[in-house]
């Protein structure tokens, strides 16, 4: 039997913004894969649950503005342990010009407000 696709959803720090974190959840669950939705954490606990829970990917969310300090922490730590790094992604209120810079600190892939669930799902069923 194919193994699931196992993915850690969390969103970063204090952020109040739980819907487009519950909604991408609930899409990854009904496409089929194992999702566990942590709530509001930091990225030691993010990355210490998904070495636990041998994720694949790792999908965060975050709309209140501190993308670019606790998203590359979340890439940075799991660089520091000596696993196999899941894929990273990122959701929320991310302006255009950061982009490149996340990426370039090791997020797999950016998906802003709007996007579609299927765009989202395309793409962790296309990395894997
Ligand atoms: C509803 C809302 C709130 C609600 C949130 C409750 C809730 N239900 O979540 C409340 C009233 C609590 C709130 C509070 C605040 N808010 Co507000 N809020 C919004 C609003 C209007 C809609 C957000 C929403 O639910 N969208 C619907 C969902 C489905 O979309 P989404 O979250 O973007 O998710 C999509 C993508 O981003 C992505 N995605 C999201 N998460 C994930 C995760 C993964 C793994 C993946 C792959 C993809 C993904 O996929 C989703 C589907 O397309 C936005 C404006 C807007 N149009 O975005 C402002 C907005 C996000 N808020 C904003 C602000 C400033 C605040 C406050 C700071 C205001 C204040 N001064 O108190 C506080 C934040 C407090 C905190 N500690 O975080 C700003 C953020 C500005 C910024 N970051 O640059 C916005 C953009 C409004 C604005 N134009 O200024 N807010």
């Amino acid at each position: 039997m194919k193994k699931k696709i196992r993915i850690v959803v969390a969103r970063l720090g204090m952020d109040a913004h739980w819907r487009g974190s519950i909604v991408v959840a609930r899409a990854l669950r009904d496409a089929g894969m194992e999702v566990i939705y942590l709530g509001n954490q930091m990225p030691e606990t993010i990355v210490a649950t998904a070495i636990q829970e041998d994720a694949d990917i790792v999908g965060l969310s975050t709309l209140s503005g501190n993308h670019m300090v606790l998203a590359p922490e979340v890439v940075r730590l799991f660089r520091k342990e000596d696993v196999d790094e899941p894929t990273v992604i990122l959701g929320g209120t991310i302006p255009p010009d950061d982009i490149p810079r996340l990426k370039e600190a090791g997020i797999a892939e950016v998906f802003g407000t709007g996007t579609s669930l299927k765009k989202i799902t395309d793409f962790i069923t296309g990395s894997i």
